[in-house]
């Protein structure tokens, strides 16, 4: 027997929850389509600053009753250069704070919400495949707990992350990429142990990045620039702790407390955009469509951008009969996407070292971090990107 939703959604991660519980508050069906289980999908670490754009789609999605209870606010970040830290000060600057909350307590929250609501949600949904993206209904195939299954629907949304199946389904000569692969990747670890700071120090050391950031007061997330294939294992705890305190300017360890490990994890970094975000009745959606690196604090918040124009061109088309926002979804979407790109790519040139032999290139890093941590102006622009720019 076959199904028929309006909109199939691949993917349960944030891009796809959010879109199904905006989607159904707005009187629209969905059926998400997610590989792997409900706890995997939960224990994944990964962000923890939203911008306040990403906070209010979580209250418009009805999710955001923990999240405004236990969430930390930051009116700012340090920046440390070569062991000397300095605050900016978004709130003085640009007025507008961030938001520290993780994004597994956020997927958890959507996920009760949309559940709460008899969403459908099918976890485990193997060897998705999609077809007919550019005729008038597509069809979407799966195997669940060994069996084939066939679901139909007016629009596919891939929210099915970087090595999802929707980009895929594109045809090779309807897409066109842009990518950066940088030489360096970041060593991160949680642990339970107060950060060594009210908020987030970003630190520029001749030995290269380190950010020490946080999920909560007495949960620490920090991360250590190192070499793409470094082997985890020459890293044992006491290294990494003393790693981050030289970098953040305190080798005697005033601030910084230490503590045993809960996760340790390798990230590569990449800047990545996929043109277009559309394909027929396929839209791609978050890390499906784009990748930045973390530097910026960007990956969700431009998932959640990019949810927000697709909920408003699903919704007009559905409740007023329109189609123009719907077909100005790639444009309006990649417009803010690119400008992010920019920003995560700066910040990332900004706090990192290159190569030894790409000497000219660090030390203007170099300069320009020095010229902004002396220029109100300077200071502004960074405030108001990393907040987040409208929608
Ligand atoms: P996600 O979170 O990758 O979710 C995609 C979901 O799709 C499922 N999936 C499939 N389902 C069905 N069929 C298939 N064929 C499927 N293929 C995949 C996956 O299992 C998954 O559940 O994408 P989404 O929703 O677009 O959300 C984007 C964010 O997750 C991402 O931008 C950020 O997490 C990026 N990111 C970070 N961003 C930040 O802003 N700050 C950070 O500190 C930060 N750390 C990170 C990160 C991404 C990481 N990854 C991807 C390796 C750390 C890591 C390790
Ligand atoms: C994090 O807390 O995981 C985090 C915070 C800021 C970033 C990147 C990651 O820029």
């Amino acid at each position: 027997m076959t199904t028929h939703t309006q909109v199939a959604i691949i993917g349960a991660g944030p891009s796809g929850l959010l879109l199904s519980q905006i989607l159904h508050l707005n009187g629209i069906g969905s059926i998400v389509l997610e590989r792997k289980s409900r706890a995997y999908v939960e224990g994944r670490v990964r962000a923890g600053i939203m911008e306040q754009g990403a906070v209010e789609m979580m209250r418009r999605a009805g999710a955001a009753e923990r999240l405004d209870r236990e969430c930390l606010t930051h009116d700012g970040i340090e920046i440390a250069l070569e062991g000397r830290r300095q605050r900016v000060s978004f709130l003085d600057l640009v007025g507008t704070p961030v938001t520290v909350y993780g994004q597994s307590e956020m997927t958890k929250d959507l996920a009760n919400a949309r559940l709460a609501a008899g969403g459908d949600i099918r976890y485990q949904a193997e060897d998705v495949r999609l077809e007919g993206l550019d005729g008038g209904r597509p069809r979407i195939h799966y195997v669940e707990a060994g069996a084939q299954r066939e679901i139909t629907a007016d629009f596919v949304a891939g929210c099915d992350g970087f090595h999802g199946i929707s980009r895929q389904s594109i045809p090779a000569d309807k897409l066109r990429s842009f990518e950066r692969i940088y030489p360096f990747a970041w060593l991160g670890i949680m642990a339970e142990v107060p950060p060594p700071s009210d908020e987030l120090i970003y630190a520029r050391h001749e030995r290269g990045f380190a950010l020490c950031s946080m999920r909560s007061r007495s949960r620490s997330r920090h991360y250590l620039q190192v070499s793409p294939d470094e082997d985890l294992g020459a890293w044992p705890e006491q290294r990494i702790w003393s790693e981050i305190a030289i970098r953040i300017g305190d080798p005697d360890f005033g601030v910084l407390k230490t503590g045993p490990l809960i996760e340790k994890s390798l990230t590569p970094m990449r800047s990545f955009v996929c043109e277009t975000m559309r394909f027929g009745r396929l839209f791609l959606v978050g890390d499906a469509a784009h990748i930045v690196p973390p530097t910026g604090a960007k990956g969700l918040n431009l998932a959640a951008g990019d949810v927000h124009y697709l909920s408003e061109g699903l919704i007009d088309h559905y409740a007023k009969g329109r189609g123009d926002t719907l077909d100005r979804y790639a444009e309006r979407a990649l417009a803010r996407v690119w400008k992010a790109q920019r920003f995560s790519w700066w910040m990332t040139c900004l706090l990192h070292n290159f190569a030894a032999s790409e000497g000219f290139q660090n030390r203007i890093h170099r300069a320009e971090l020095e010229y902004t941590l002396s220029s109100r102006a300077a200071q502004t622009a960074l405030a108001e990107n990393y907040v987040g720019l409208p929608y």
